[in-house]
């Protein structure tokens, strides 16, 4: 009997189809996720893949690279950026580890113009003093390769303010529940954060306006709630300057034993 050309790659395909619907399946059995009660709380299964050694140099190596051209931008453009890349980067940011699990951060966004600019205002004011006689000499000198001043027009032109609070300690059902490592979860977040915003094609400015109470006050933000750091974040805007800086080199950042 002879089988048509056409009859025998309709085979063929059926058969692959149903081989890799067999193989997800497997691979499905093979990362089942299991479950119990360990004292009582509830526990899952946790399986990552491995990766071979080479393979291992490689995305390690190809990471670096990509996370070393993220940079620190003062000269936002105020094209709009869709709201819901910000949100994901929030969701990135708090998939960070915090003490107890305890997420001691609230991330507020300004959008509002208005806003914007009495934050700006505001900011200013801070800032006019600390270069003005409140930062001592060698701060100031510090900072003239990166020739910042106190004027913070990147409040006003990027389209977002990420403004980070840390939580001291939360209020659930009228009671006062510690957190634990609040300084570093919050840290840990907005390195999630900033890893976000340079995957998303953005750019922001970690700026800590000293101090920054005022922020607390015009965002409402309650008694257990102090701002962390506030990053504008955006597009670079089409003419963006940075200084020209190089980062330590390994025997400069590590000591190993
Ligand atoms: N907060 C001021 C000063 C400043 C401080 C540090 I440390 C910097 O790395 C950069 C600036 C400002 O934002 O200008």
């Amino acid at each position: 009997m002879l089988i048509k050309k056409r009859d025998l790659f309709s085979f063929l395909f059926y058969l692959l189809a149903i081989l890799s619907t067999l193989s997800c399946k497997f691979r499905q059995i093979a990362v089942m996720i299991k479950r119990k009660l360990i004292d009582g709380y509830p526990f899952i299964t946790y399986t990552k893949e491995k990766i071979d050694s080479k393979d291992m140099i490689i995305r390690s190596k190809d990471f670096f690279n990509w996370m070393n051209e993220r940079r620190t931008v003062r000269d936002f453009s105020d094209e709009p950026v869709p709201k819901e890349v910000i949100e994901n980067i929030l969701l990135t940011a708090s998939t960070a580890p915090s003490g107890a699990h305890k997420q001691p951060w609230t991330f507020c966004v300004v959008q509002n113009a208005d806003l914007k600019k009495q934050i700006r205002q505001a900011a200013e004011k801070e800032e006019w003093e600390s270069y003005n006689g409140r930062l001592p000499a060698e701060w100031l000198a510090d900072l003239r390769p990166l020739q910042t001043d106190w004027k913070k027009d990147f409040l006003e032109t990027a389209p977002y303010l990420i403004i980070v609070f840390k939580k001291s300690y939360e209020v659930i059902e009228e009671k006062k529940r510690n957190t634990y490592y609040a300084v570093e979860s919050c840290g840990i977040a907005v390195g999630f954060l900033l890893a976000a915003i340079h995957k998303a094609g953005l750019v922001a400015l970690t700026h800590t306006p000293s101090p920054m109470n005022f922020l607390a006050k015009l965002l409402n933000r309650p008694e257990n709630e102090k701002p962390f750091l506030l990053l504008p974040v955006g597009y670079a805007a089409d003419e963006c300057w940075i200084p020209d800086l190089d980062r330590k080199g390994l025997d400069r950042i590590s000591a190993w034993y």
